[in-house]
């Protein structure tokens, strides 16, 4: 009998939650639970699964657990017919006694398909013995609620005893108190000496306070006045901004003193972000599908290779479609499962895996190979190129195969028939998996992603690159023949929709990575007649996977390409920037993401890093360190410096996200399993609260607030691969930009087709530069001839000058100058890059 399965189609339908704690209860209310106290030795009216045996042992229940079941509702003591009232608040406890100590699911839940929790709680019972107490308003009027003690799963066998089960109505909720630390809000890793360092107090003072930086060990190393901002939008709080960006010295462990409260503790440290970047992009490794995960490369994480139709798995190597959509299979294994569920999405990963390009792209030279402890380090490719590669299979294996109905399309996505619930690791997924139709915004995400991956791959895989392309082209081609084939929202069994009817910005996006790649007429043509090309792209709720126009615009404004236009594509992203700056300066929190009413996004934590992003690129654009001050403050944000006091990033800061929602980083649910890896990024504040949990707990939140470090908050605290993918940029950026340099081209000589120019480069930090090496573009076609005080080499379009040994290292405040002839106009290049790092 399927009495109890547990799916989240269930916990979508529940509205009521509970709060731990203790529940006064009316000593007046009636019983609801029959024999919750077994004084007459009896067991009845409680019943359990075949594989347990019930017997009253000193006036408690008592079962013997076997060991080796796979789901907690493998066994289960249980009783029916329960009554609720719906609005009625109840008080539910119990006696548990545990030898080993294991975790037991309680649940008060409708005894039928689909098993709507009305409370689940998962304590791990002791062996000494605790009362559990939990309370709930229930939203239902059922006569025949079932309370069930879920208690399977564990490897191996164990003994529990009950006692004192009760259900009391008229108790007490406790009302929901986020935990918020200290006032004074900081980024809990910390700041760049050269970098901006903004602080947000929350008080009632209308006048400024006094603040003071003090050192590990309490001196005072800066003072200051903080600056009223008044009620901030997205908190609802009143507050003060504190910028103490004036101190510069590297240290460990300061604090911030305003106003009687003591912040974080937080470092000051050039090398801050170097691990953060790197775990970052170690998540992608734990997030494949279809490979063993290595405990020796991740310890505490190895697992079996998930979904490679080895049972109870049924997927991917032949994967059937929905009914009625094709009758083919696909070999679909591998790629990164998109969040905590085991879906498959083409849209999602496609922005997921040009993110990672696109920091290769960006500065090859931070990216070696063995980075990142992937089973391919080792094999002479960068690791984050092997990470991506991993996803552009699995996006290249869900394209139409030729002679198919929409051949050259790719399918929406991949998943599970149905929902299943938490708990549950990869290889363990029981469900058919099923292929959905294709639509238009997959094929153009596939395109795209084709071809930045022919020209990302190039030099290390011509044959790659090369299916890349091809790919690319018959996406393009498929998708120009069906333009508007979309993704519906109501398809949401089993995994995420993904739906999307506007895909004007995918076909934007993707005729920019091919024009970018091939150089084509067409591609261009198709960019210059295109609205998207000259449209105010830039809103406050900035790109995400459903709108990726920026993704283009960026990519034809940093990628060397022959555009007409290319000025004006540069000059508009300095104006998105711009845009971004202004909401930043309206906002206490340095919030440069703030989208209308203050409501925050689904993922509102990718949103506050794709516009850092923006400004970073801006700063790559334009050497202006407004922007790269604007784009660090997002990490501020996501690291602490926010209204909960809530660094997002799991391993990092006082106070991190670590119950992210996930079905194998369970530890919330399952302390055998493992918490997300270091480095995880929570989704964050969603004004939507569509979960659960959320809605009982968060009703009515400021933006800000709308979030709970939960496993069951699918909506506010889920971890996912476009998630993490602006957060491994982004720390990347500020990994590298601690770097205080500047570069002055100067031509001093042309003549008809030819030029000579003279570079200088000025170390405006406090630490040498040592074997420098500065990269850079040339634009327009030029070509290096001859070059002297540097060994300057060309590839492409990439130029590369290498120090000779007697002018390798640069002293603070000092500067070295080389020159070169070249054959073109001369123009200076956008960008430097002083061994990998942007220069100003
Ligand atoms: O990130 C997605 C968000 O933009 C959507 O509003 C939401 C509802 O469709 O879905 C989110 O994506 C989830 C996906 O559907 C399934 N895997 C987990 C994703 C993150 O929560």
């Amino acid at each position: 009998m399927n009495r109890t399965r547990r799916s989240l189609a269930a916990a979508l339908a529940a509205t009521a939650v509970v709060v731990a704690g203790p529940a006064p209860a009316r000593a007046a209310e009636p019983e609801q639970i029959v024999n919750g106290t077994f004084d007459n030795g009896l067991t009845a009216p409680w019943w359990t699964t075949p594989n347990l045996t019930a017997a009253v042992v000193d006036g408690r229940l008592c079962v013997d657990v076997p060991g080796g079941t796979i789901n907690a509702w493998d066994a289960i003591i249980g009783q029916d017919d329960v009554a609720l009232v719906a609005g009625e608040t109840y008080a539910f406890s119990f006696f548990g006694i545990a030898t080993p100590a294991t975790p037991v699911r309680a649940l008060i839940q409708l005894p039928v398909d689909p098993w709507t929790q009305y409370l689940a709680q998962v304590p791990v019972v002791n062996v000494s013995g605790d009362t559990y107490t939990y309370t709930f308003t229930s939203p239902v009027d059922l006569p025949n609620a079932q309370v069930a003690f879920q208690v399977g799963g564990s490897q191996e066998p164990w003994r529990l005893c009950l006692d004192d089960v009760s259900l009391t109505g008229g108790a007490v909720e406790e009302p929901y108190e986020p935990e918020t630390g200290p006032r004074v809000k900081v980024n809990q890793v910390g700041y760049l000496p050269a970098g901006p360092k903004n602080a947000t107090l929350v008080t009632e003072a209308t006048d400024p306070v006094e603040w003071t930086l003090r050192s590990a060990a309490g001196d005072a190393v800066a003072s200051g006045q903080s600056a009223p901002r008044g009620e901030d939008g997205s908190s609802g709080l009143n507050v003060h901004s504190i910028d103490f960006g004036a101190y510069r010295t590297a240290g460990r462990g300061f604090t911030l003193v305003a106003d009687g409260e003591t912040s974080h503790p937080f470092d000051i440290a050039a090398d801050l972000y170097g691990t953060l970047a790197t775990d970052a992009l170690k998540f992608y490794y734990t997030q494949r599908s279809g490979i063993e995960i290595s405990d020796e490369l991740r310890p505490g994480y190895g697992r079996p290779a998930g979904h490679v139709q080895v049972p109870p798995n049924q997927g991917d190597i032949e994967v059937p479609c929905q009914p009625g959509v094709c009758d083919y299979t696909l070999d679909v294994s591998g790629g990164w499962y998109d969040a905590g569920d085991h879906g498959k999405y083409v849209v999602n990963g496609g922005i997921s895996v040009h993110q990672l390009m696109s920091e290769f792209e960006r500065a090859p030279a931070l990216h070696g190979d063995g980075a990142l402890s992937l089973p391919e380090s080792g094999n002479g490719v960068p690791d984050i190129l092997d990470e991506a590669r991993w996803e552009q299979e699995f996006l290249l294996s869900m394209q139409v195969p030729a002679g198919e109905e929409r051949a050259g399309m790719a399918h929406h996505k991949i998943h599970d028939a149905a929902w299943t619930g938490l708990p549950l690791l990869p290889h363990l997924d029981p469900q058919p998996r099923e292929l959905h139709a294709p639509s238009t915004a997959a094929t153009l995400n596939l395109a795209a992603t084709a071809a930045q991956a022919a020209r990302v791959f190039a030099g290390y895989d011509d044959e790659f690159a090369a299916r890349n392309l091809a790919a690319a082209r018959t996406a393009w081609a498929a998708a120009v023949a069906n333009p508007a084939i979309y993704a519906p929202a109501s398809d949401g069994i089993g995994g995420g929709a993904y739906s999307d009817d506007n895909v004007t910005d995918e076909f934007y996006w993707a005729a920019a990575e091919l024009y970018i790649t091939t150089g084509e007429q067409a591609f261009q043509d198709y960019l210059l007649a295109s609205p998207t090309h000259t449209a105010d792209i830039w809103d406050e709720r900035g790109f995400s996977w459903g709108s990726t126009a920026q993704l283009g615009r960026i990519d034809l404004a940093t990628v060397p390409n022959a555009l007409p236009d290319r000025d004006r594509v540069r000059a508009s992203v300095l104006a998105g920037a711009e845009k971004y700056l202004a909401i930043q300066a309206g906002s206490a929190f340095g919030l440069t993401y703030d989208p209308a009413n203050h409501r925050f996004d689904w993922g509102s934590n990718s949103g506050v890093l794709n516009n850092a992003i923006v400004l970073a690129v801006a700063y790559d654009l334009s050497g202006d360190p407004r922007f790269r001050d604007g784009a660090l403050q997002g990490l501020d944000y996501v690291l602490g410096r926010n209204a909960l006091g809530q660094s997002y990033v799991t391993g990092y800061g006082e106070q991190d996200s670590r119950n992210q929602h996930s079905r194998w980083y369970a530890r919330q649910l399952n302390p055998d399993l493992p918490n997300p890896p270091p480095g995880t990024l929570a989704g964050g504040p969603n004004s939507d609260i569509q979960d659960p949990v959320a809605q009982r707990l968060l009703a009515g939140c400021a933006a800000q607030f709308c979030y709970v470090d939960d496993i069951e908050s699918w909506a506010t605290n889920e971890l996912t691969i476009n998630w993490n993918a602006p957060l491994a940029w982004m720390t990347a950026f500020a990994s590298a930009v601690q770097q205080d340099c500047t570069v002055a081209f100067r031509r001093h000589g042309a003549w008809p087709g030819g030029f000579t120019a003279q570079v200088t480069v000025t170390n405006r930090g406090t630490a040498a530069i040592g074997g420098w090496r500065l990269g850079w573009d040339l634009p327009d076609g030029q070509t290096v001839d001859r070059a002297w005080n540097a060994q300057v080499t060309q590839k492409g379009t990439s130029v590369t000058a290498t120090a000779y040994p007697w002018n390798s290292a640069i002293r603070p405040g000092a500067a070295v100058t080389f020159g070169f002839n070249g054959k073109g106009t001369g123009a200076a290049p956008t960008l430097f890059r002083l061994n990998g790092t942007v220069c100003g």
